[in-house]
This record gives structure tokens, C-alpha cells and sequence, in this order.
């Protein structure tokens, strides 16, 4: 049986008509990777949460808005977007329910910084202020479908025996990103700037990446080996 893949959704900030809110192309490259993608909505009650993890074999955290500044027991820097503490509340108790039942996590650019956090590192609110010197991060999002900048890749990493290479493109659209790793992750791919762009953990079973392979991989169909991995885990982990 395909593995089921629980998606986090959430209401459109952006509009009044309480949509909830999930783009399109992360359910296609769960399916395209053969995965069955179920959208969770955002909720408090842990006994759901339980039930959800009980349902589903592995995790996706998708990208959104910034991190609550609450969150990270911070001041809001100049610059910050929407933010939305119960999606953040609901995502790190995903998280750790998968965790526990050692179930496969993959994290797109926020997921990525859901891992982190979850796990005791840090992340910056915004790299431009707080990194100093980058390179440009923020591609115009009509255009996320294209590669941009380049990352290196960690040679002892399964990121690298993905795309079997130390130097990718990928597309990129963040300005938060991690600026310490947590308990048993390692980095494994950086742009030239120095801003951390993927990490995994020591066991494999989760990973954070920063840029968007689901709006890649249609025209670069490597990128889907993302989102194969989390499905290939998962077919692992059912069969023990
Ligand atoms: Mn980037």
C-alpha cells in the first residue's frame, strides 16, 4: 500500500472567506513520489493529533508564514510577514508525535525551520538583517519554477547521494532561515553566503529543506528524489 503522507493546512490569512489553504504542487509531488497526500487542518487537541499520527506514515511540514516572534521569545524584527502562532503550535506537535513513533518528517523551507527549532536549534527571523553579507534569497515568486542560487552539498550526506553531487541550483523564496542545528541533525547543504539551505538527521529519518522542489521538479525532475526519500522511508519503515 502507497504510504500516507499527512500535509499541515491552514487558513488563508490573506483572505476573509476562511479557505483553508494548501498550493497544489506539494500534494503533486507527494503523489508523483507515490505517496497519497492527506491535508491535515490546524488543531489544539492532542488526542486528534495522536489519531492523525496513528492514520498516517509519514510527515510533511510545508513552507508559510514567518515564525511566530513568540515563538522564538524575541521582538519582531523590521520586516517581518504574517505570522500565525496555532499553525506554529500545531506543526511542533506534529512534529513531535511523528518523532515519537520514529515516522518519516520531510520540511520545506518553514517545515525546515520547524525541524530546527523542534529539535533545540535556532533560526534567524530575517537572514538580511541578522546574517549580514547574502546573496539574494527572495526570487520573484512567479518565478519559483526556475533554479537560482547554488547550494554545496555535504559529501556524508543522503541529500548528496540523492542528486549524486556537491553543487546543485535550486529556487529560492525565504528570509528566515536556520542559524543553528539541534540535537542529532546535521547540516547538509549551504549557499555560498553561508545560510544553512538543508539539514537531516543522524537516524535519516528527517529532512529539512529550505528551498521548494515541489515547484521544481516538474521542469527538474531530480528535485522529486526530495520527496521519493520521505516515500522510500516511510516503505522502509512499514516493513519493519
Ligand atoms: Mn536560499
Amino acid at each position: 500500500m502507497k504510504p500516507i503522507i499527512l500535509i499541515s493546512s491552514v487558513l488563508n490569512l490573506k483572505d476573509s472567506k476562511n479557505n483553508y489553504l494548501l498550493n497544489k504542487n506539494y500534494v503533486d509531488a507527494i503523489r508523483s513520489a507515490g505517496g497519497i497526500p492527506i491535508l491535515a487542518p490546524v488543531t489544539n487537541d492532542l488526542n486528534d493529533i495522536k489519531l492523525y499520527v496513528s492514520m498516517c506514515d509519514g510527515l510533511l511540514l510545508p513552507g508559510g508564514e514567518d515564525v511566530s516572534p513568540i515563538i522564538l521569545e524575541e521582538e519582531p524584527l523590521r520586516g517581518i510577514g504574517y505570522i500565525n502562532i496555532e499553525r506554529d503550535k500545531f506543526e511542533f506537535e506534529l512534529f513531535n508525535e511523528f518523532r515519537k513513533h520514529k515516522k518519516p518528517i520531510l520540511g520545506i523551507c518553514k517545515g525546515c525551520q520547524i525541524i530546527a527549532l523542534s529539535t533545540g536549534g535556532k533560526i534567524y527571523q530575517d537572514i538580511f538583517i541578522q546574517h549580514g553579507n547574502t546573496i539574494e534569497h527572495s526570487q520573484p515568486e512567479e518565478q519559483l519554477d526556475e533554479l537560482f542560487h547554488s547550494v554545496s552539498i555535504d559529501e556524508n550526506s543522503k541529500l548528496y547521494e540523492l542528486f549524486n553531487s556537491s553543487k546543485i541550483r535550486v529556487n529560492s523564496w525565504h528570509h528566515q532561515a536556520i542559524s543553528s542545528i539541534g540535537k542529532n541533525m546535521k547540516v547538509t547543504a549551504k549557499s555560498i553566503d553561508g545560510i544553512i539551505e538543508a539539514v537531516e538527521s543522524l537516524d535519516g529519518l528527517i529532512m529539512g529543506i529550505q528551498w521548494h522542489p515541489e515547484l521544481l521538479f516538474k521542469k527538474h525532475r531530480k528535485q522529486l528524489s526530495i520527496y521519493k526519500y520521505l516515500i522510500n522511508q516511510c516503505i522502509k519503515i512499514k516493513k519493519t
